[in-house]
């Protein structure tokens, strides 16, 4: 345990269609804020929070897509080793929702092994 601050690590990433609010649901669980403007970028690619389960100390490194999701599809190193995936739409825009499908698909094609023998680890937040 010496130097590590943590019992356990996951890699989650945070997909969905633009504009959803995918950036800004991430800055509210990692630093308890909120901006009204369109986040274009949360300046590096992960945040981090730790949380205390069960008196375990699980830390949550957490991937945005800082905007590739426009062109729909993500770069296949985005997936590499996640331990869980977070699909995220618009209840506003039914357009959003029905995309979940294609980001299901999309995680399918590359989620390796690891991410299967989780599960559908797909959590769908409102
Ligand atoms: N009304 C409302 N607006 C939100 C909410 N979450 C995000 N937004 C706004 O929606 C816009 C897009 O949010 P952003 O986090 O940049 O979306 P992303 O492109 O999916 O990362 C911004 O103007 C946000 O302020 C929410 O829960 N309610
Ligand atoms: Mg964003």
């Amino acid at each position: 345990m010496a130097g590590k601050d943590y019992n356990h690590l996951f890699k989650l990433l945070i997909i969905g269609d633009s504009n959803v609010g995918k950036s800004s649901l991430l800055l509210r669980f990692a630093d308890n804020s909120f901006s009204g403007s369109y986040i274009t970028t949360i300046g590096v690619d992960f945040k981090i929070r730790t949380v205390d389960i069960d008196g375990e100390r699980v830390k949550l490194q957490i991937w945005d897509t800082a905007g590739q999701e426009r062109f729909r599809t993500i770069t296949s190193t985005y997936y590499r080793n996640t331990h869980g995936v977070i699909i995220v739409y618009d209840v506003t825009n039914p357009e959003s929702f029905v995309n979940v499908k294609r980001w299901l698909n999309e995680i399918s094609q590359n989620c390796d092994s690891v991410c299967k023998i989780l599960g559908e680890p797909v959590v769908l937040m409102l």
